[in-house]
């Protein structure tokens, strides 16, 4: 990243440096961003920002080019309604409101709330949508939602479910042994200052780096210990590490007799596994697995996180269960770099109880509300009388994102009705009846919900950096304001209840208006699902110009205070007092510090121990020992193509113009030398990669980090992006061409984007 050029002394005329976050990934480092240009519109100069609590300064070199996202020629501006022909118009906000509400309700009406099935809510750095998103949602009576974390986290979320009863991380920070599973946080980040925690970590004589994974990673370059494991074997692995913990008495016999239940149950599988065949079957020397085992059990604490690699793959919910025992048979949970359950200001997904726990038409478990991702296409392609007949999607490319594009697209042909909320006219707003357009996240306030750090945990509401632009058109507004907008069209919203809290503001002043709200909310359990747009439209009116958007946000931080305070309701002041420190603080907000042995009080098991035995598992522990590997590869593919690598300039589709990018090869698909030398490629040749779902052609890099029979595709690309005279072109490929939404996990339906079956073939040189 550019730090700012000492070179230009600052002069009177010099902008100022203004504090926001960036939005590329869940670390959403504090950044502060000088604007310029002809318009004072360009992000002209962009830096860490060190007084952000968490970042302290840190960015990689996506942030630098911001301006890409903010000025984007893909930019929507106005409201847009699809003819008949498939092309759109423009419209004005209030015939797109009117138009939108009465499209929904008419299927509200034919087919059931039900029926309405709502995808996204946000992306990294924006979540307020999904915040406000529910008043629209609940006035519908729409149940059914999804987002990406249902491919790729849920299948996490059900183990830690069982096993703990709440969400825990890893303290990289404090660790002494950091291991990564299927994680490349040299170029994915998703710890706090990822680079320089990482080089920390392998630097220190006395600390250990573990990096699983299938290729030689930039992460792995940096690894103490690197196992690297053939594609989809890592269940093999973590079984072979467990073998050896039971086998060499490295457990912490202690812990788990004080902490843990179920170790009886889970102890005879183990003590099965054979350790020499399932490293066998895992490619990783025996050597290896037990250095690996000892240096873990032999740690104060250790820190574990499973991403990608493993969730998007072969067995992802037994690996999550087998990585969890891996560290709690150690010890690893409740203390200072190990595992914990940090204070959530607010909870990203919606609580064990609430909600339907099955899809209406396959029947596939909804897990922490949402629905899986590669059953959200048969739940639409169907005649089954339940099935879902619109959709609202926002801050979300799901055309592009979720497996099987091609499939995904006839679902949302199928339906009665799309809208999409989004600042671009993405591949999935091309397939709607209405596109409504939002603000940008720097032209109006946004917050980061990703924050589980522990032992401190910080929140960052931040302001808007600059107005919506000008324009003829009827111009974006911010998604909070869309769906109030929705929520009166819909007749959702009370308007004498909003008069009554806007006089209690005035009157009573916070005070007066939190009794009033929340004794409105108590005796009317109907304005609970409104409260969003209640707030917005009413605190919401009294907070500084550009933070209204976070009003919802109060009744967050009246829950996270009655939490803490451990008395439900009698803390207000305490929840307006967080409330204001978060909406008066420009860089971010440490809102609470716990001390590690708290994690044991946030322990939701029924009994506040740690669960070993998943017994809906047990089977597939039982199956390892018998099978050689996963079946993946065939004589007509004889490749594991992994779908989406996350690499220097790929940022999801958050960018759409390729100029973002400042590195060759980037949108390149990545082999071995060997596979390489044998279909005779060198670098910068074209191939053919079919897969059963699709073929594409690809430009080729050979790269020692690969191993034999394993070839990578970056994440992100394949969007087309109009040059100045407007002509598209279509930049690298979209990887879910190539995906199949039958490849996916048994129980949670996450997808297996790292072990796709392929073929590779040289393209004679046409000249
Ligand atoms: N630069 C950049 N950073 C990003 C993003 C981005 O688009 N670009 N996206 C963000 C998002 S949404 C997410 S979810 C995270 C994801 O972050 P990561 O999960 O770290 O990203 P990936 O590169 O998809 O996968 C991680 C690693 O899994 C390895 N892998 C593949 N197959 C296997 C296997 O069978 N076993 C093992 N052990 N490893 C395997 C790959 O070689 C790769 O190094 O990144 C976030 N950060
Ligand atoms: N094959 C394969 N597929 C993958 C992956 C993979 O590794 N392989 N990775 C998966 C992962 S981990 C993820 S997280 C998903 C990500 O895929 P998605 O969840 O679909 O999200 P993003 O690509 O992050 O795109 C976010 C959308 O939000 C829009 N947007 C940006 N700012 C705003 C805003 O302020 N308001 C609104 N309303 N919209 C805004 C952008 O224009 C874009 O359309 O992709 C997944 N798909
Ligand atoms: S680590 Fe993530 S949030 Fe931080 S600068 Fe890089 S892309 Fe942005
Ligand atoms: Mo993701």
């Amino acid at each position: 990243m550019t730090p700012a050029r000492e070179s230009h002394s600052p002069s009177p005329e010099t902008p100022p440096w203004e504090p926001t976050a960036c939005i590329l990934c869940e670390s959403n480092c504090g950044i502060q961003v000088q604007l310029g240009g002809d318009d004072g519109r360009q992000f002209a100069r962009i830096r860490g920002d060190r007084a952000n609590p968490v970042s302290r300064g840190y960015v990689c070199q996506k942030a630098g080019r911001l301006n890409h996202y903010q000025n984007s020629r893909d930019r929507l501006l106005s409201p847009m309604r699809r003819r008949p022909d498939g092309s759109f118009e423009e419209i004005d906000w209030d015939t797109a409101i009117r138009e939108v509400a009465a499209r929904l309700s008419d299927v509200r009406d034919r087919f059931g709330g039900e029926s309405i099935f709502y995808y996204g809510g946000g992306g990294q750095g924006n979540h307020l949508p999904g915040f406000y998103a529910r008043s629209t949602l609940r006035t519908l009576g729409s149940v059914f939602r999804s987002n990406a974390l249902a491919q790729e986290k849920t299948g996490e979320m059900w183990v830690a479910q069982q096993m703990v009863g709440a969400p825990s991380r890893g303290d990289f920070h404090h660790c002494e042994v950091g291991v990564f599973l299927g994680k490349n946080p040299w170029q994915s980040h998703g710890i706090p200052r990822a680079r320089v925690t990482l080089r920390e970590i392998a630097k220190d004589p006395e600390r250990c780096l573990i990096v699983i994974d299938v290729r030689r990673s930039e992460t792995a370059d940096l690894a103490n210990i690197f196992l690297q494991v053939k594609p989809g074997t890592d269940a093999w692995l973590l079984a072979a590490m467990l073998g050896v913990l039971l086998e060499e008495n490295l457990t912490d016999a202690a812990f788990i007799a004080r902490h843990t239940d179920g170790f009886e149950q889970v102890r005879p599988l183990v003590e099965e596994i054979d350790v020499q065949a399932a490293c066998a079957v895992c490619g990783v020397p025996e050597g290896q697995v037990r250095a690996a085992a000892r240096r873990i059990a032999a740690a104060s604490s250790v820190a574990v996180f499973e991403d990608l690699g493993v969730q998007m793959n072969r067995n992802s919910t037994l690996v999550s269960y087998l990585q969890r025992l891996v560290w709690m048979l150690t010890g690893n949970f409740g203390k200072l770099g190990a595992h914990n359950v940090s204070t959530s200001l607010v909870p990203i997904t919606a609580a064990r109880s609430a909600g339907p726990r099955e899809t209406p038409v396959t029947g596939a478990p909804v897990i922490a509300g949402l629905v899986p991702c590669n059953m959200i296409a048969d739940e639409i392609l169907s005649d089954h009388p339940n099935r879902y007949r619109a959709m609202l999607i926002e801050s979300a490319n799901p055309v592009h994102s979720l497996a099987e594009s091609r499939r995904m697209r006839a679902a949302l042909e199928a339906l009665e009705c799309v809208v999409v909320i989004d600042v671009a006219m993405t591949e999935t707003a091309r397939l709607a009846d209405y596109v409504l357009p939002a603000t940008t996240q720097y032209e109006k306030a946004e917050a980061v919900f990703f924050n589980f750090e522990f032992p401190e945990n910080a929140f960052f509401l931040r302001r808007p950096l600059l107005p919506p632009p000008t324009t003829d058109k009827a111009g974006p507004l911010p998604e909070p304001e869309i769906h109030c907008r929705l929520t009166e069209a819909l007749g959702g919203l009370p308007t004498e209840r909003v008069e009554e809290f806007r006089n209690a503001l005035r009157e009573g002043g916070r005070p007066r208006f939190t009794n009033a709200f929340k004794a409105a909310i108590r005796n009317d359990p109907r304005l609970a699902g409104v409260a969003p747009a209640l707030l917005y439209r009413t605190l919401g009116q009294t907070l500084p110009p550009g933070a209204e958007s976070g009003a919802a946000l109060w009744s967050a931080a009246q829950i996270c205070a009655a939490r803490r305070a451990g008395i439900e309701g009698n803390d207000s002041e305490l929840g307006d007092a967080l409330f204001d420190a978060i909406v008066d603080s420009p860089t971010g907000l440490v809102f609470s510090i716990d001390p590690p042995e708290v994690s044991w009080k946030r322990v939701q098991t029924a009994n506040g121990r740690l669960q070993l035995a998943v017994p809906d598992l047990f089977d597939a522990i039982e199956a390892l020992r018998k099978s050689h590997g996963p079946a993946i590869t065939s004589k007509s593919f004889p490749f594991v193509l992994s779908a989406g690598e996350r690499r220097s300039f790929t940022a999801n589709t958050i960018y759409r113009d390729p100029k973002w990018r400042r590195k060759a090869f980037e949108d390149a698909l990545a082999l071995s030398p060997n596979d390489a030398a044998a279909l005779e490629l060198t670098d910068g040749d074209r191939a053919r990669l079919v897969t059963a779902q699709g073929a594409a052609e690809v430009l080729t890099m050979i790269s020692d980090r690969m191993q034999d029979g394993h070839i990578s595709l970056p994440n992100g690309l394949g969007l087309d992006y109009p040059d100045e005279l407007g002509e598209r072109t279509l930049d690298g490929i979209a990887p879910n061409e190539l995906t199949a939404v039958t490849d996916r996990d048994p129980i949670a339906g996450t997808p297996w984007h790292k072990s796709v079956p392929a073929r590779l073939e040289r393209l004679t040189d046409a000249g």
